[in-house]
């Protein structure tokens, strides 16, 4: 058995949970901030076997989309009464996948 935890944009999510249930995917949605842009985003726990690692990816790719953010730099100068804080874009996206191995799955 494999474990998806797949970080994908918030706007993405209600999307990607419609076609993973229409497939009879299980799923569990965990909001979740980025380290980075102290922003939410939404993570999916997505338990499946090893046949159906590659059916779950061809969704996320097909939904998730590659989005442009704004965001600012950390503040630069001497002190705090005169800084200059930049305009810095970075692109967040479409989604960020780990795939690993589950040991062991029990349900009850
Ligand atoms: P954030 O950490 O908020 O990062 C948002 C976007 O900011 C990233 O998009 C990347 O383009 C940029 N970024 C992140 N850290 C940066 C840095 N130290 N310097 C410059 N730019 C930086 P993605 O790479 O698509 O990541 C989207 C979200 O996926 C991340 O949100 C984070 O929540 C998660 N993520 C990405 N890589 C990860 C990893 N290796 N481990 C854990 N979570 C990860």
């Amino acid at each position: 058995m494999k474990l998806i935890t797949a970080i994908i944009h918030d706007e993405d999510s209600k999307e990607l949970l419609k076609k993973l249930n229409e497939k009879e995917y299980r799923v569990t949605k965990l909001a979740s901030t980025g380290g980075f842009l102290r922003s939410g985003n939404t993570t999916l726990l997505i338990g499946v076997s090893k046949e159906q690692v590659d059916g779950v990816l061809e969704l996320i790719r097909d939904t998730c989309k590659k989005r442009k953010q704004l965001t600012t730099t950390a503040p630069v100068g001497a002190n705090t009464s005169n800084f200059v804080v930049l305009p810095l874009e970075v692109t967040v996206g479409g989604a960020t996948v780990f795939i690993t191995d589950v040991e062991r799955f029990e349900k009850y």
